[in-house]
């Protein structure tokens, strides 16, 4: 890790050439807003206990996750810094039901915003990781906004994640390789320290919730079984890590390589579960590890291939080295 003195603003010009012109500077204009609120957020995890913002705001969210105090909150910052930016037409958020239309950025380059504003949840009040997820695509001038974020994952023009852990550390794509930059907390600036990020081709970790793999698909089970036979010829048995946050997973995922796995519940084969949310979870962190060398997929398929018909539908994920990644998909071949 380097600190290149190279700040997010500065690399955000550089990209300018490989986006779509007239979306350009609100892409720009968009990943700043999300790093302004990133600093907010990590900054109010520090103080919530302090702040009296620690545990529940009370009901659940649209996907019926217990909502914290600091979801809430986060979403909050997320929407006031997206609305000062003037560049985001529409936001989706894991908290809000329906799209939030933003008159203030419905031009012509406006963006709509796709944004899990506390990734992590069950990890705020134990002290654990937790992170903010966004991923931002072209409004196409459309009002309403909303209905721009619906599609194929390929048609992300950025993705990107906030990690809120020892460091805070912001990962960003606009299609040209992905990149990491750490917070500097004295200048509240974001410095790249992780230039052109490449998940090694295979790892020796897997990252999955095991309580429920009586409900996997028999080949996601027989894949995990397979991790864990002795064989020092593969590197095996993979070591398990798992924190409860997807972007802390992810994270070393695409720095150490292996795998990050959240599959389907298939208690009824007929009607698979997904858990996690296709357009602020998995499309995003799909789009970072292909663009950093790696593969995402729902274990028959790429997940950037999934098409979003709603604004909160899920989607399984195994994500991290290519070579991994494979592997699974041929255990849920045979
Ligand atoms: P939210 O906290 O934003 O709802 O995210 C979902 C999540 O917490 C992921 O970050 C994590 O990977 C997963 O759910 C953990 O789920 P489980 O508790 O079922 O293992």
């Amino acid at each position: 890790m380097t600190q290149s003195g190279v700040t997010l603003q500065t690399h955000l010009e550089g990209r300018r050439a490989k986006l779509p012109a007239e979306y350009a500077p609100t892409v720009a204009a968009v990943v700043d807003a999300l790093a302004g609120a990133g600093v907010q957020i990590e900054r109010e995890l520090a103080y919530a206990a302090l702040h009296g913002r620690l545990g529940v705001a009370g009901g659940n969210n649209v996907t019926g996750d217990t909502v914290k105090k600091l979801d809430v909150w986060g979403h909050e910052t997320v929407v006031a810094a997206l609305r000062a930016s003037r560049a985001c037409a529409a936001l989706v958020s894991e908290e809000a039901p329906e799209p939030v239309e933003m008159a203030e950025g419905a031009g012509q380059a406006g963006l709509v915003v796709c944004c899990d504003p506390v990734d992590g949840s069950s990890n705020l009040d134990v002290g654990g990781s937790v992170g903010t997820i966004f991923s931002l695509r072209p409004g196409r001038g459309r009002t309403p906004g909303g209905p721009g974020a619906l599609g194929p994952g390929d048609q992300q023009l950025c993705a990107g994640y906030i990690l809120y852990g020892p460091a805070t550390i912001l990962v960003y794509t606009a299609g040209d390789g992905t990149h990491g930059f750490t917070l500097d907390r004295d200048s509240g600036k974001f410095l790249l320290t992780l230039p052109d990020m490449r998940v090694p081709a295979r790892g020796k970790t897997y990252g999955i919730n095991e309580g429920n793999a009586l409900t996997w698909h028999p080949g996601q089970r027989a894949y995990v079984e397979h991790l864990k036979q002795k064989d020092k010829a593969s590197g095996r048995p993979y070591s398990l890590r798992y924190s409860g946050a997807m972007v802390a997973d992810v994270h070393r995922t695409l720095l150490d390589g292996g795998i990050f796995m959240y599959p389907s519940d298939m208690a009824e084969p007929a009607k698979p579960k997904p858990k996690l949310r296709l357009l602020y979870e998995v499309a995003p962190m799909a789009l970072l590890a292909e663009q950093a060398g790696g593969r995402a997929s729902t274990g028959t398929g790429r997940c950037l291939d999934v098409v979003a018909t709603e604004y909160h539908q899920r989607a399984p994920i195994l994500v991290g080295s290519a070579e991994d990644v494979a592997l699974a998909e041929d255990f849920y071949r045979r």
